[in-house]
């Protein structure tokens, strides 16, 4: 498959400088298209964990929301993408359903940012993965993946009902379609960059101050 078609400016190394690398976390509720997500994308072919669900998850797994799903992912989705630049994205996905999260802070390890799937017909399924990304001062963004039968909200109905703080970026998007996921993971990557930025800001003139907070 074709490196990503416009690059990310943002991600490129200076000349002479190594690649930059950079993990990107791709987390949500239960059967909302994560490992759809990171295959539409994944220059590799994409490493699946998916196993058949059977009756042994009735009773724990809900799928009434997801009745045409035949398999789900037990540990993880991996997959690659390389910019033009050279720069490479490794992207994560989680396992949605809620007794595999114990896996999840050794998946988040390093990553730079995260994007946080959700289905508009069961918004409060990905509540867990906003307030873990939060918890963990992870930047992350909010994609609505667009089911055909999902209802349609703006993007501040969606920001509302989640509850996001101003500078979360809400998106759109159809995670079967390659363009779309990489409008998703270049707004990732960008506001992770950015949060990043503003981070180093603060704490850096932090430490050039004195006890009385006078700048040495
Ligand atoms: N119509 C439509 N179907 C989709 C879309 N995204 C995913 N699907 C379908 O929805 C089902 C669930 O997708 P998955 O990618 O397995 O979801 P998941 O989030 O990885 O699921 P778990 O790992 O089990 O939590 C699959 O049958 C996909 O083909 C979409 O944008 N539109
Ligand atoms: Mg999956």
């Amino acid at each position: 498959m074709d490196s990503a078609r416009s690059d990310c400016p943002t991600l490129a190394a200076s000349p002479g400088e190594p690649p930059v690398v950079a993990k990107i976390l791709v987390a949500g509720g239960f059967g909302v298209g994560k490992t759809t997500l990171v295959s539409a994308i994944s220059e590799i072919r994409p490493l699946r964990t998916e196993e058949l669900l059977t009756d042994m998850g009735i009773g724990v797994d809900d799928v009434s929301e997801v009745a045409q799903k035949a398999t789900t992912t037990v540990a993880m989705d991996f997959g690659r993408i390389t910019f033009p630049s050279g720069a490479l994205l490794y992207l994560f996905g989680t396992p949605g359903q809620e007794r595999f999260w114990f896996m999840w802070d050794e998946l988040a390890f390093g990553a730079l940012g995260a994007v946080v799937l959700t289905d508009t017909r069961r918004l409060a399924d990905c509540f867990a993965s906003v307030d873990y990304f939060e918890r963990r001062d992870t930047p992350f963004v909010v994609a609505a993946n667009c089911f055909d039968d999902s209802p349609r909200y703006s993007l501040t109905e969606i920001r509302d009902a989640l509850d996001l703080d101003p500078d979360v970026p809400v998106l759109l998007c159809d995670a079967r379609r390659r363009e779309s996921v990489k409008d998703v993971l270049v707004a990732s990557v960008s506001h992770s960059l950015t949060r990043r930025r503003i981070r180093q800001s603060r704490i850096l003139p932090a430490q050039g101050r004195d006890r009385d907070g006078a700048v040495g």
